[in-house]
């Protein structure tokens, strides 16, 4: 049974969001949408003073004015190809003793089994489909499908429009690019980057960059 699961964890906490760019405007909408409360974002080199109305603390040292057990991190840092700063925030909160809220879009549909590890994002108009698992700080972007027994690792990016057929492992760190579209019990490795639109076929190794239809490795 699929069902509509509109969820962000900590529903009572309060939230401060790490970032001020085009990902964290994305999540201060849907925040916004599921009714949380927000203290703020920060950012050390803020472009904008508020968005959405909801203001720019100043930088990540305002965090730890906080008491880690009253509020939920949401991380509102993306990635541009690479998502090896996004998992040092994540770590480096974490070290300090800070939770992550997942944040589920209210138009995305997962099924019922599907596991969400911390700081999950599912945003607007993800399917999931059962089986499957997402890593802690993994974003699953926009209009990304996911289909069944899918295991999506801690930091991975899926970008907007990806699709996953059944049965498909992305390792650590892994970044699947915009419209990418990975055949039906394929292997991605850790840290690696599969390009925009390309269609792969075969198992990438970790650390590699594939692009093409079908996805060769990227020669400099
Ligand atoms: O593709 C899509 C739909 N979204 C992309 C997203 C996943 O990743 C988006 O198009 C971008 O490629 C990227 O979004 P992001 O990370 O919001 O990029 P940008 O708009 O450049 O904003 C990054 C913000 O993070 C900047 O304002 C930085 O100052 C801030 N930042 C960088 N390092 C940090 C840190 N903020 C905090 N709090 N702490 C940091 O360590």
């Amino acid at each position: 049974m699929i069902c509509n699961k509109p969820q962000s964890s900590g529903e009572d906490q309060p939230v401060i969001i790490l970032g001020g760019g085009g990902h964290a405007k994305v999540l201060i909408a849907t925040l916004l949408m599921l009714g949380r409360s927000i203290i703020g974002f920060v950012d050390p080199a803020a472009s904008k003073k508020s968005i959405f109305g909801v203001k720019c603390l100043g930088d990540d040292s305002v965090v730890l004015h906080h008491k880690a057990r009253n509020i939920r991190l949401v991380n509102g840092v993306g990635s541009i190809g690479s998502n090896s700063s996004r998992c040092d925030l994540f770590n480096r909160f974490k070290e300090h003793g800070f939770s992550f809220g997942t944040v589920v879009h209210p138009t995305a549909i997962i099924a019922l089994d599907v596991r969400l590890g911390e700081g999950a994002q599912i945003m607007a108009g993800v399917v999931i489909q059962p089986g499957g698992r997402v890593g802690a700080n993994a974003i699953v972007n926009t209009g990304a499908v996911i289909d069944h027994d899918c295991n999506v690792g801690a930091h991975v990016h899926i970008a907007p429009g990806a699709a996953l057929s059944g049965n498909v492992r992305i390792a650590i760190g892994a970044h699947i690019g915009t419209g990418a579209t990975i055949i039906q019990s394929t292997r991605i490795g850790a840290w690696s980057l599969v390009g925009a639109g390309a269609v792969v076929i075969r198992n990438v190794p970790a650390r590699a960059a594939f692009v093409g239809v079908p996805a060769k490795p990227l020669t400099k």
